[in-house]
């Protein structure tokens, strides 16, 4: 068991329908630690480089559309495997085919509105959470 850090974002379908609160419950009630937390308004460029892997992708366009047209959470997750535990309760990409009790399941709508995104990897991790995050914004506390 290793502590890791990821990136989670609450995106802007899930914002617009005011379950922030929700989303947060399940990052925490399945022990991932909130260190860093912001709301923002992303603009093209900004959601641009975050998905710049997937320039090519034919859902590039509609995609920074998406993250573009609303605020978001962005989050820095702290816990141990904390980016394959926050991938198992976010479910699959496509929330048509998430199971029940997965957050893309429960309240995402499509492959693309699907309510929240989590890093894929240790390195991605790594770029995503720089790419919200100065280090003095990452926070240390302890749970009681
Ligand atoms: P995930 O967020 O599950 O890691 P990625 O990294 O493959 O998925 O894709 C990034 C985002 O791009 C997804 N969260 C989704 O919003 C969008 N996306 C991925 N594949 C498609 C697709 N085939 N059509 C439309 N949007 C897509």
């Amino acid at each position: 068991m290793t502590t890791e850090r990821t990136l989670g974002i609450i995106k802007p379908d899930a914002v617009q329908k005011g379950i922030i609160g929700e989303i947060v419950n399940r990052i925490e009630g399945n022990e991932l630690k909130l260190v860093g937390v912001k709301m923002l308004q992303l603009d093209k460029k900004r959601a641009e480089g975050f998905y710049a892997v997937h320039k090519a992708k034919p859902f590039f366009g509609p995609l920074v559309e998406f993250m573009s047209s609303g605020p978001v959470v962005v989050m820095a997750l702290e816990g141990e495997n904390a980016i394959a535990k926050w991938r198992d309760a976010m479910g699959p990409t496509d929330s048509t085919k998430a199971s029940a009790g997965t957050i893309r399941g429960d309240y995402g709508t499509d492959i693309q509105c699907n309510a929240v995104h989590g890093s894929d990897g240790n390195d991605t991790a790594k770029f995503e959470v720089g790419y919200f995050f100065e280090p003095h914004e990452i926070v240390k506390y302890e749970w009681l």
